[in-house]
């Protein structure tokens, strides 16, 4: 029975108000007899962890329908792949998350690839790097517009995983979440049909050990309210990554609660 997992990404988004008000919306609109077996997970930008941490596990809430938020929990968007501590200006290891309350971390968004440079190679090496740090890796991979066009989306996907199976063990990946996105789907409104992510969902599980098995594998590309229900009958498609839906905890939730 694989974990499902719906993720909050709010990139270079938020602030303290942001933060505060957002918690106090979840609290009030969690509902635990609807959004069952479903981990929520939280990640905010680096500079905001811990004060999204403190909130979420603030009992402080007034109101008539405060709940406990039991499986929400944090994760970083990104982390460094030098493990121990050392001269790396501007760095964040992944025992500097773990210790600020995070259990996931997010490895290889294509925002990552795109405007910073991240190549497989050190992708992979940061997916090492959380596995050390006893976290939870996100693992992002999709293709372009260019490439679905050219009919490579097979391909890309797995070149870019191949780097990842190629450094791991089996253990580390039991460990992991793989994310599909699309990114001629990210920030656009154009959602992969459900019929396309289940497509390249199966066959990232057929390149996984024993075929993926207990491995959530997530989609991304603009979910929202609106197409999740959808998107989550697949069986294939454990959960989501949701970037601009996911900074409204009532969107948020919505989409959460979509999960089959
Ligand atoms: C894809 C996704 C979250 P959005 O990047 O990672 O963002 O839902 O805005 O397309």
């Amino acid at each position: 029975m694989r974990k499902s997992i719906v993720v909050a990404n709010w990139k270079m988004h938020g602030s303290t108000d942001h933060i505060k008000s957002y918690v106090s919306d979840l609290h009030t609109k969690y509902d635990s007899d609807v959004i069952t077996d479903v981990d929520l997970v939280f990640c905010p930008p680096t500079a905001y962890l811990q004060s999204l941490n403190l909130e979420l596990a603030s009992n402080e809430v007034s109101g008539a329908n405060h709940c406990v938020l039991d499986n929400c929990k944090i994760g970083g968007q990104d982390l460094s792949h030098y493990v121990s501590d050392g001269a790396y200006t501007g760095e964040v290891s992944g025992r500097m998350l773990s210790d600020l309350g995070c259990q996931y971390v997010i490895i290889g968004h294509s925002e990552r690839r795109q405007y910073f440079g991240e190549n497989d190679n050190l992708v992979a090496e940061k997916f090492i790097a959380a596995i050390k740090s006893g976290l939870t890796p996100i693992f992002c991979v999709g293709e372009n517009k260019a490439e679905r066009e050219r009919g490579e989306t097979l391909s890309v996907v797995k070149r870019q995983l191949q780097e990842v199976l190629d450094l791991a063990c089996g253990d580390d990946l039991l460990n992991s979440v793989i994310a599909y996105e699309p990114i001629w789907a990210i920030g656009t409104g154009l959602t992969a049909t459900p019929e396309q992510a289940s497509q390249v969902h199966r066959y990232i599980r057929d390149l996984l050990p024993n075929k993926g098995i207990s491995i959530p594998v997530i989609y991304g590309g603009s979910v929202k309210p609106e197409n999740a229900k959808e998107l989550f009958s697949e069986v294939d498609i454990d959960g989501a990554l949701v970037g601009g839906a996911s900074l409204n905890a009532g969107s948020f939730l919505s989409i959460a609660a979509s999960i089959k």
